[in-house]
């Protein structure tokens, strides 16, 4: 029987579960579109969960602030002590599931009000534990509304570009003009930035988003790597005709164009280990039934499990686009609207997690499952700053970015158990 460090019984952690679920729901009421889950960066429905998770921040005795990105953040100990930062995001995707990120956020403060009570932090001085505890809920992982991902956990990693300020949502409102409107000064942007040495590291439990765990049969998985991601807006220029008229010789449809494209990528990518790209938008213009389309916008997400790969993949697919468009006298461009590097768990927080999970599931595998993960989260952006470690929970039928997403609250309990181990078994290693 694997070592536990967390002396709880199992009615506390079953009990921590079931809020989180509970939580969970009550979020998931918080959204833009009635009868969808829609979240995004600098909203009233940002506001609102903020202020919620600050209210539950708050219940475990911690103290709360909005940073200077709108992250909501607690935290519990000694204001003079570094940081272990627990957390992951608020923000969803449109019609969006109920857990990707924020049963990361709920599951933080489930291990707080574990530790605090059971040896860990009591009153925040003096604390056994040899470190603070922060629990942040990231304000814009996904990156719906402006398009670049990661905007939060940018700030708090001291990466923001000033340049992103011009980005614009749907509307036309800039990212500068919805901060002003949000109530955020943008001039003061970098008092949101973490120090290397006020953070311990930084921990994210978080669905898989993948197939793997529920086709293993497991629980929890230890995360090797996030992968490195580029995404662009593309553009296809052909000529708008008569639909009825145009002979096919005469034609330069931009729609063909831009669907022979995402053709190409699944093809290419398919063909290449370990990445995956995606066409998730397509629109032509003008747009009418009865004009053959004279532009084409589609966007491309493009993930590796290393730079260099996904490098060598985005001058292939350029490479197609060239020859495609060429072969139907199209012109096509690309604008890259976000970048972010791969970024490797560190080994000790690898390890730390791989005995939490042995201790939550002492019935599981003797070595538990190592996923690299497909899907971008905060600690791309905070592995600037802070060593990363994640636990994937699993994610029946590895659906997500979808309203069926789902987890079973056993395995939120096993990873409630097991985040906890984990901090203790890396309270135990920094003495
Ligand atoms: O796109 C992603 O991989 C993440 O869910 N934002
Ligand atoms: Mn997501
Ligand atoms: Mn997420």
């Amino acid at each position: 029987m694997p070592a536990s460090l967390l002396d709880v019984d199992r009615d506390r952690i079953a009990t921590a579960a079931r809020r989180v679920m509970a939580r969970c729901d009550e979020l998931a009421r918080v959204s833009a579109t009635a009868g969808a889950i829609e979240r995004v960066y600098l909203s009233p429905e940002h506001a609102r969960v903020n202020r919620l998770a600050a209210e539950w921040m708050r219940e475990i005795g911690m103290t709360t602030r909005q940073d200077a990105a709108g992250n909501q953040l607690g935290r519990l100990g000694d204001p003079d002590r570094p940081a272990l930062m627990i957390g992951s995001h608020l923000d969803t995707v449109p019609d969006a599931g109920r857990f990707d990120g924020i049963v990361g956020v709920l599951m933080a403060l489930e291990v707080v009000r574990l530790l605090r009570g059971s040896g860990g932090h009591e009153d925040g001085a003096g604390s056994p534990l040899p470190f603070a505890l922060e629990v942040i809920a990231f304000s814009d992982e996904e990156g719906t509304r402006f398009g670049k991902a990661l905007l939060g956990s940018s700030a708090v990693a001291g990466t923001w570009d000033d340049a992103w300020w011009a980005l614009a949502d749907a509307d036309g409102t800039t990212l500068r003009e919805a901060f002003l409107e949000f109530g955020l000064d943008p001039g003061r942007i970098r008092e949101a930035a973490r120090h290397p040495d006020e953070l311990v590291g930084y921990l994210e439990a978080h669905i898989e988003q993948g197939p793997e765990l529920d086709e293993r049969g497991e629980s929890l998985a230890v995360v090797s790597s996030i992968a490195s991601a580029r995404r662009f807006q593309l553009v296809v220029e052909g000529e708008a005709r008569h639909a009825g008229g145009t002979p096919y010789d005469r034609r330069r449809d931009a729609l063909l164009g831009a669907s022979e494209a995402a053709l190409a990528v699944e093809r290419i990518c398919r063909s290449e280990h370990h990445i995956v790209g995606t066409v998730g938008q397509l629109e032509a213009y003008p747009g009418a039934v009865n004009i053959v389309p004279g532009e084409a916008h589609l966007s491309l997400d493009l993930r590796g499990e290393f730079d260099g790969e996904r490098d060598r993949v985005w001058r292939r697919i350029e490479r197609e686009f060239d020859d495609i468009m060429g072969r139907r006298g199209l012109r096509w461009q690309s604008r890259e609207i976000h970048n972010a590097p791969a970024v490797y768990c560190a080994p000790l927080l690898q390890d730390v997690m791989r005995a939490g999970i042995r201790a939550a599931t002492p019935n599981g595998p003797a070595d538990p499952a190592v996923i690299f993960s497909r899907a971008g989260h905060d600690g791309m952006a905070i592995g600037a700053v802070a060593d990363v470690g994640m636990l994937f929970l699993r994610n029946p039928d590895g659906i997500s970015h979808h309203p069926d997403e789902s987890v079973a609250g056993g395995d939120v309990a096993r990873g409630i158990q097991a985040l906890s181990e984990a901090v203790l078994l890396l309270a135990a290693e920094r003495g």
